[in-house]
């Protein structure tokens, strides 16, 4: 069953992350603890299950790829670090929790953030035992995602697009960079690491995490509607709390849904030539666009 592949995968990566803050480092008590804190406090995990799922569609064991699926969930923890400082959204909850900066201070947040990013690059570097040039694939394609023409770029064209309108397209482009460009990553990591995947198999799984990326946050906009309206009785429009644009101001919540379940159908399609090796892939991109929260 999907719920206990689920189970079984978030149960391995909190158990990995656990396992590697572990350690006391004497004079760094407090970094330390903030990226604990950040690491280790719940979470989907959506992006290593996809990356234990694209290993997986070529018969590699989830075991042999902790530290890239480990490597993926630092860069989001350090993502989600850093959006919630006060100079970018200034959130005070994450995971019904204190945001980092709200449990620790400030400065020890964005050391946090920034150590985590460094880290995932340390382990994907000097972990495992993949030949050179597949190691240096996987730290490039992963420094790529992070980076200006990835997550950090979609950063910075929302953070530019304040008090702007964008059309679809405009906000197609902005999530692509700024969460479709890691869950990217996350396929192709997994992929990258069975060291059995050709040229043509990477360009076809990245096919399918472009729609599930994108359908990733469609289906996050019309969470946040639902619960809005669950809240308040009443839908929510473009200039909802949020303030930004989001799917279901722009189509309807209908037309929302329709989106994301069109984007869930072209990446199980997609996925055809594999058979049914890519059966978790599928399962995952159903379960992207199912999920409540
Ligand atoms: C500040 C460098 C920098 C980048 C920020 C990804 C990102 C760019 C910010 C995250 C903020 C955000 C709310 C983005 C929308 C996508 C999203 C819903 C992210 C949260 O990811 P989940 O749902 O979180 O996978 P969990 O808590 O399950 O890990």
């Amino acid at each position: 069953r999907f719920e206990d592949y689920l189970k079984t995968c978030q149960q391995r990566i909190d158990g990995y992350l656990e396992q590697q803050f572990d350690n006391n480092h004497p004079g760094l008590d407090r970094l330390y603890a903030a990226m604990r804190y950040s690491v280790t406090g719940g979470g989907k995990r959506v992006r290593p299950i996809l990356t234990y799922a694209s290993c997986e569609a070529f018969g590699t064991t989830a075991v042999a790829v902790d530290v890239v699926a480990g490597a993926v969930e630092l860069i989001h923890a350090y993502s989600l670090i850093h959006d919630d400082l006060p100079a970018m959204d200034d959130d005070d909850l994450r995971r019904g929790r204190p945001t980092c900066h709200r449990a620790f201070d400030e400065a020890t947040a964005i050391l946090a953030g920034d150590a985590l990013q460094a880290l995932a690059f340390e382990w994907i570097s000097r972990e495992g035992s993949w030949q050179a040039d597949t190691r240096l694939r996987m730290t490039s394609l992963l420094a790529r995602a992070a980076g200006p023409q990835g997550m950090v770029g979609g950063q910075a064209i929302d953070l530019a697009a304040v008090g702007t309108q964008l059309d679809q397209n405009a906000l197609e482009d902005m999530h692509q960079h700024k969460t479709g460009a890691l869950i990217r990553a996350s396929v192709q990591l997994g992929a990258l690491a069975s060291e059995r995947a050709d040229e043509a198999q990477l360009a076809t799984l990245d096919q399918y995490a472009r729609c599930i990326g994108l359908a990733f946050q469609v289906q996050d906009d019309i969470i946040d509607v639902e619960i809005d309206t669950s809240i308040s009785g009443k839908q929510q429009g473009a200039d909802s709390a949020r303030d930004k644009p989001t799917y279901p101001a722009m189509l309807g919540l209908d037309g929302a849904h329709a989106l994301a379940r069109s984007l869930c159908d072209q990446a199980i399609s997609t996925l055809e030539p594999f058979g049914s090796n890519a059966e978790r892939l599928r399962q995952v991109a159903r379960y992207i666009v199912e999920r409540q929260f």
